[in-house]
């Protein structure tokens, strides 16, 4: 039986945007993860299968192999710290900015502790720590926008793309971390022992990359 390469991808944005890449590598799913209730899918190549998982456990499907490969975002892949797994392509996909947001006309406190309401726990500590900057971190799983409005902290760390939830919520970019697009790693072990499909599938995707609609 043929060696079989599992891809991890999320559902959404990072789907649909890796979705043209692998095509040129031959690799299109049977089935589409919007409508199907499957996690699995196969595709039109039999040593390929794609599994659909959330965003953030993307990272942690590839560090323990359950998962050869993933596709997952600058933000998750800092915040998850990149143990066992190598990143080894930038997609140039799901393109946005981590940033520190608060309200509007309200500058965060120049001493004293800040608090921040973030999913990104770790990528915050770091941050406001190489500044020497005191915080308490609030750990949220969404609707960050909310925490400074009623209250419950000063600031938000989060994605932002074109600032328009921000926006909507009276709140404004204070502080910009870093620039985010999508990545593709790959588990430690697998480039070892899956070396020839996996350096022949990244070949094909690098050079869709380099195709100008890309
Ligand atoms: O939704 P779920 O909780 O399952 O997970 P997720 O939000 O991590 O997944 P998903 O699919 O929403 O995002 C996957 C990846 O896409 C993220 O890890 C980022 O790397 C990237 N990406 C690019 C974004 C955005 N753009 C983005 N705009 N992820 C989230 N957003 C959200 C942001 O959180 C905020 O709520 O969109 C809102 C801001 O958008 P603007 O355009 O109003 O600024
Ligand atoms: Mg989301």
């Amino acid at each position: 039986m043929a060696d079989v390469i599992t891809i991890a991808l999320s559902k959404g944005r990072i789907f649909k945007e890796t979705l043209p890449l692998l095509k040129v590598a031959g690799i299109e799913p049977l089935d589409d993860p919007e409508t199907s209730r499957k996690l699995i899918l196969d595709t039109t190549r039999d040593d390929v299968k794609i599994v659909i998982i959330r965003a953030t456990d993307v990272p942690v499907y590839v560090q323990y192999g359950a998962a050869d490969m993933g596709v997952t975002g600058k933000d998750v892949l800092v915040e998850h710290g990149g143990e066992g797994l190598y990143e080894l392509l930038d997609l140039h996909i799901a393109n946005c900015k981590l940033m520190v947001a608060g309200l509007k006309n309200q500058p965060l406190p120049a001493t004293g502790v800040i608090k921040v309401a973030t999913k990104f726990v770790n990528c915050a500590k770091h941050y406001f720590s190489a500044q020497g900057r005191q915080v308490e971190i609030i750990k949220l799983y969404g609707s960050m926008e909310l925490a400074p409005i009623v209250g419950l902290a000063d600031c938000i760390v989060d994605v932002v793309d074109t600032g328009s939830t921000l926006e909507a919520n009276g709140l404004e970019p204070m502080e910009h971390m870093f620039d985010v697009s999508s990545r593709m790693i790959v588990n430690e072990a697998s480039m070892k022992m899956r070396n020839a499909t996996i350096r022949s599938l990244l070949k094909h995707i690098e050079s869709a990359l380099q195709k100008p609609c890309n």
